[in-house]
């Protein structure tokens, strides 16, 4: 059988990295049907193409996985398609916590044969088994021997080849500059982010976040040599190619168990599998020095910090009392000696946000090391506690939101403040953290670091506007281009300086960095 994994687009994020769900569960396909993938970020099609799509490669299942965000144009795709006669089933997190929607039992219409919940990795293989008997049930759902939920297990991991994977969607030099880049220094004729796992779930239970809910709030870990592995075939790719390759540990809060995290690390400098990698870690496990040494010489680039509010009072009310908002400044500085920045979450719009809070949490951000801030409103996904609490006191206007999805729109009315002031300093937060003036600033700010840093804070800043200020068209990203037209001839000038000496003057790959002086004392 052929079958199809589609992901719907999202209109932001467009082909800046894979969805990791599509090549785990191609990779743990039963052998003899032949996976095609399209993630529509990258390949975008409409309800008409896709169901031609559909007919012309002869698929006999699709597979689709969507966000909340995305779910309303999920649903639109898997009409189309089922008006093909081809079942679909869907998956991920938003279906999980509502089956009877996908389902049509809600007293909506149905947009999927069958609904995987949870986590898949085990149920997937059954699932196209029963497809290609003609047997699909409507939920297939990871259950022990007594009916409870059952958590799979990442060890053994499936091997995801990245090395023979048709990548050439997430290329993100441009094409016609490869043949010029593909000799720049080490070669940058390609490069892609990639997400790689090394574990699942989060303890930490914030109200706003499904994490806990779907994933657990035990964590499951691969083995170190399973990442080594994954990471020396993608380096081993990027090296063939000419290129370079980062990876997004996904895992939620990567250092979760700090002595596990430093071991891995340990494993990939001792295995040379460094490559540049971001993640996601929370403040509190941002304070042990050695962790942040390790994650140095692994080759870290960038952490994203959800720090979501600098008022502690706000922190606790959403169950996010461990973030210490007096210490963020610590926490950046201890990253930014070694080089690495931070992608700064914030939310707008929590119960003790008053008119204001913007420009306060600016002036806490004007104070720290440069890096990436970005901004949100305080969104109820469904099945979160903090959903079940704004239903039960009333307080949503939009109980449904995803079905008429509209960005960056509250879906519920704050305690101190109105829905239009909570968009107006959402509005604030983006316009006066991503002007011309900012990005300068932000350049600024490392006058003393090594070019190569400026131009990466000048183009993630470039590449992060587009979350709210959409650039999708050549037009817009030409606006802001000459809009910074200052700040990109400053760097210009000192870059060509730099760039022309000699190539021992080149920073080293992650690899070639030696393992820190640590000890294999552990602190949790
Ligand atoms: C990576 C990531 C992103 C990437 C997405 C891009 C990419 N290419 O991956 C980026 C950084 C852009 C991102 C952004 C956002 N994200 Co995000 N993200 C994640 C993260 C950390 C990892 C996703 C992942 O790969 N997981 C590992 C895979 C294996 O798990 P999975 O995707 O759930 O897939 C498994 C099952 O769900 C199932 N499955 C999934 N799809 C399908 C399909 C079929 C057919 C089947 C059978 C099974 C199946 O099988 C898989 C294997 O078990 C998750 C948290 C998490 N740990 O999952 C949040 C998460 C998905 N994100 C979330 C959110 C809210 C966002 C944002 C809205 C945040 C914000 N406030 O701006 C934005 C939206 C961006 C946009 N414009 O769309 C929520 C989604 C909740 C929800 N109900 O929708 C999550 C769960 C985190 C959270 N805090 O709750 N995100
Ligand atoms: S720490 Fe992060 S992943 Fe864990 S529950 Fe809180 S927001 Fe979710």
């Amino acid at each position: 059988m052929r079958i199809l994994l589609y992901n719907p687009d999202n209109g932001v994020t467009r082909n800046f990295m894979p969805h990791l769900w599509m090549f785990l569960l191609q990779a743990l396909t039963p052998a003899g049907h032949e996976v095609l993938l399209v993630d529509g970020n990258a390949q975008p099609m409409d309800e008409a193409q896709i169901a031609q799509f559909v007919r012309d490669e002869n698929i006999g299942l699709v597979g689709i996985g969507a966000m909340t965000r995305m779910v309303a144009r999920a649903y639109r795709m898997a009409d189309a398609i089922r008006a093909t006669g081809v079942p679909v089933v869907m998956g991920g997190p938003h279906v999980t916590e509502e089956v009877d929607e996908a389902l049509g039992r809600d007293g909506g219409p149905r947009h999927a044969d069958a609904v995987a919940v949870g986590e898949a990795d085990e149920t997937w293989p059954q699932i196209v088994n029963d497809a290609v008997r003609g047997e699909l049930k409507e939920i297939y759902a990871p259950l022990d021997a007594m009916g409870k939920e059952r958590k799979p297990s990442l060890n053994p991991y499936p091997e995801i080849p990245w090395d023979k994977l048709d990548l050439r969607q997430f290329n993100l030099v441009p094409k016609v500059m490869h043949p010029m880049l593909k000799n720049f220094r080490e070669g940058w004729g390609t490069f892609r982010i990639v997400p790689v796992e090394s574990g699942r779930g989060c303890p930490y239970s914030c109200d706003f976040c499904t994490v806990t809910g779907f994933f657990g709030d035990s964590i499951r870990f691969r083995t170190n040599e399973s990442v080594v592995n994954e990471l020396l075939l993608l380096k081993a790719r990027a090296r063939k190619e000419q290129g370079q390759i980062a990876v997004f540990f996904i895992d939620d809060n990567f250092a979760i168990n700090v002595k596990r995290t430093k071991s891995l690390l340990r494993d990939i400098i001792r295995a040379k599998a460094q490559v540049f990698w971001v993640a996601q870690i929370s403040a509190n496990l941002l304070r042990d020095e050695e962790l942040v040494d390790l994650m140095a010489a692994s080759g870290a680039k960038w952490i994203f910090i959800g720090m979501e509010s600098v008022d502690p009072v706000n922190l606790k009310g959403v169950n996010k009392g461990f973030n210490k908002p007096g210490e963020y400044n610590e926490v950046l500085e201890r990253l930014a000696k070694r080089n690495i920045y931070a992608i700064t979450s914030f939310i707008f719009g929590m119960d003790n946000d008053t008119p204001g809070v913007a420009e306060r949490t600016l002036q806490q951000i004007r104070t720290w090391p440069p890096g990436l801030p970005i901004f949100g409103l305080l969104t109820p996904l469904p099945a979160t506690p903090l959903y079940q609490r704004l239903e039960a006191s009333g307080r949503l206007t939009r109980p449904r939101h995803w079905k008429d999805f509209v960005p960056f729109t509250m879906a519920h009315t704050p305690l101190k403040m109105t829905i239009a002031e909570a968009h107006d300093e959402l509005n604030y937060g983006w316009a006066h953290s991503y002007s011309p003036e900012a990005l300068a600033q932000a350049v600024a700010a490392l006058d003393d670091e090594h070019v190569g840093d400026r131009v990466n804070i000048f183009l993630a800043r470039l590449c992060f506007r587009g979350i709210y200020f959409p650039m999708l068209t050549k037009w817009s990203w030409l606006r802001v281009i000459i809009g910074n037209r200052r700040t990109i001839l400053r760097l210009f000038h000192k870059g060509v300086s730099r760039w022309v000496r000699p190539r021992n003057s080149v920073r080293p790959d992650p690899a070639d960095v030696a393992m820190p002086n640590v000890s294999d004392q552990v602190n949790v």
